[in-house]
């Protein structure tokens, strides 16, 4: 007789999934007894750190990651890191253990009280089945809407005492099941979209995230060599889908209303594809779009193409979409726009600039290296100064979550061996979720983090005079060792105050083929003030 547990690991066997990212409590020992040989679970300290892990694992490798939390307060504990991963369309499949169905009307100990509400509104579907037997066909509702376009997580609660029950024959139909999204546009819309983009005078592209998700960044650059024209990073975008030194590259669009509006000034046609329109930040009243400007977008996400202020939408995947029209625009005859300039090396201080710490990182990184970025007040200087230029070279938090890099690094690095992580994050954001650290170092995921310490929570600064807020309390975190922590949680560590320190640490660090911490302290508003 086969189980509910039985079944349930033989369904994600066929569906490629292998790795469990967990914390685990009484509630979820029995779904982990006799942890099969040909999976492996990957422990997190804390709930945010096993999201984000799995988080970057799903982004990089393109494949669903399971996670298996502890009832209500393990969730919560993981609810800012599943922000991240809704905004980022991360296919996680998110399951917590119940307690005894005979125990869950009287509330006892560990009980998820109403627990498929607890995660909404940050997941695709949430469902805690009626029966032990319904338990198998959870999972495979759960991973085909997970890693359906636009992909997302979706949330399972399950009682404990399900695992041991016998399953229902039907339920192993389930294991040869797929599902496929294969959206490309119908014939009326590409005509409609082809003829749009021919007639304009100056286009311009504005590309997202999940061009880069896609994995069709090398369609995006045959579209922008064909039109000839600019191309910009989606305001607040968490992945790169344009390599930084292609000569149409202008860099990624600020997230005011207004700023937007002034930077598209002058084209006829805004094509988005793989963005929201747009994922605004600060409040810039102002016009949406540029006068006389028209706005179209393909999406994968009706959420998207429908909260959309201004514009038309299509709904489609995005890498056909892509390879349509590019197949049929016309070239257009004119020349690609100039490069930009490269940025001017700075001068040499002490402590660093941040700019020239990206241009040493930037110097001594392998060309396929992936940065993890959660160094607030550094995203435009990091756009500008380094060469990012494959599919999947850059991640920052979607939904502006701290606490994101430091475990999706790791997921990342898990799911790409063959290329170097780089963590380049804050001194604020370290303390979100360091025990990151941990699980690097146990399963010797060679990630390099570099904390920039500059004392301060740079960004509100900043923000604060965006406001024009004064006499703010809880800006500064000053007296954090980071090296000491890093060795605290079994990480080597580097301090490196000097370009050359910082080149022989990276260098050091690579050799190790272990995971490493490097504090590099920088320039902040201390230095600024005097
Ligand atoms: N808490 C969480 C979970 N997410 C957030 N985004 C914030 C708080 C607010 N916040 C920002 O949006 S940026 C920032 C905070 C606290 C400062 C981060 O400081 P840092 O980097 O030291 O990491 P910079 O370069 O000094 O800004
Ligand atoms: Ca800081």
């Amino acid at each position: 007789m086969k189980t509910v547990h039985n079944i349930t690991y033989q369904l994600l066997r066929k569906n490629g999934i292998s790795k469990i990212f967990g914390n685990p409590g009484s509630n979820e020992l029995p779904f982990l007894k006799d942890f099969p040989d040909d999976f492996e679970y990957v422990l997190g300290l804390q709930e945010a750190v096993v999201v984000g892990i799995a988080d970057g694992y799903a982004l990089a490798s393109g494949k669903a990651a399971v996670v298996n939390l502890h009832s209500a307060a393990g969730t919560g504990n993981a609810m800012g890191a599943l922000a991240n991963a809704w905004n980022s369309h991360s296919p996680l499949i998110i399951t917590a253990g119940q307690q005894n169905r005979a125990m869950m009307s009287v509330e006892a100990l560990l009980t998820n009280i109403d627990a498929s509400a607890l995660p909404r509104p940050l997941v695709k579907w949430s469902h805690e089945p009626a029966t032990p037997q319904e338990v198998p066909y959870a999972f495979s509702r759960a991973i085909h809407t997970a890693t359906s376009e636009a992909p997302g997580p979706v949330y399972l609660s399950i009682p404990y005492d399900d695992w041991d029950k016998p399953a229902d024959k039907a339920s192993e139909s389930l294991l040869e099941r797929k599902v496929k999204s294969a959206r490309a546009l119908d014939d009326e819309s590409l005509q409609t979209l082809v003829s749009q983009i021919n007639s304009a005078v100056n286009p311009v592209l504005v590309l997202g995230a999940d061009v880069d998700a896609a994995d069709a960044n090398e369609k995006a650059i045959t579209l922008a060599e064909k039109l000839k024209c600019p191309v910009w990073v989606a305001p607040s975008a968490p992945r790169c889908p344009f390599p930084t030194r292609h000569p149409s590259f202008r860099g990624i669009l600020p997230a005011g209303i207004a700023s937007i509006s002034r930077l598209l000034d002058g084209h006829d046609l805004i094509i988005v594809i793989g963005a929201p329109v747009f994922r605004y930040h600060q409040y810039e009243p102002g016009e949406y779009l540029p006068n006389g400007a028209e706005l179209v977008s393909i999406t994968c996400d009706l959420n998207e193409a429908s909260r959309a202020p201004m514009g038309n939408a299509w709904l489609a995947d995005i890498k056909p979409a892509l390879n349509q029209l590019v197949m049929n625009v016309a070239e257009r005859n004119s020349d690609l726009p100039s490069p930009l300039p490269l940025p001017d090396v700075v001068e040499l201080t002490s402590p660093l600039k941040p700019e020239t710490f990206f241009d040493t990182l930037n110097s001594v990184a392998p060309k396929n290296a992936i940065y993890v970025n959660e160094s607030t007040s550094t995203t435009n200087i990091l756009w500008q100064r380094l060469d990012l230029r494959s599919q999947g070279s850059y991640y920052f938090a979607a939904a502006g979550g701290l606490g994101f890099a430091m475990p999706a690094g790791v997921g990342i690095q898990l799911a790409k061996p063959d290329r170097q992580v780089f963590v380049v994050i804050g001194d604020g954001s370290s303390n979100y979720s360091i025990q990151a650290l941990w699980t690097a170092a146990k399963y010797n995921i060679p990630v390099i983090f570099i904390v920039l310490k500059n004392g301060t929570y740079g960004a509100l600064r900043w923000f604060a005079g965006v406001l024009g807020v004064n006499n703010v309390p809880g800006l500064d975190v000053p007296d954090i060792n980071f090296c000491r922590l890093a060795e605290g949680y079994g990480v080597q560590s580097f301090q490196a105050n000097t370009p050359e320190q910082l080149r022989q640490s990276i260098i050091d660090a690579q050799h190790s083929g272990k995971p490493a911490l490097i504090e590099v302290e920088t320039w902040g508003p201390l230095q600024e003030g005097n």
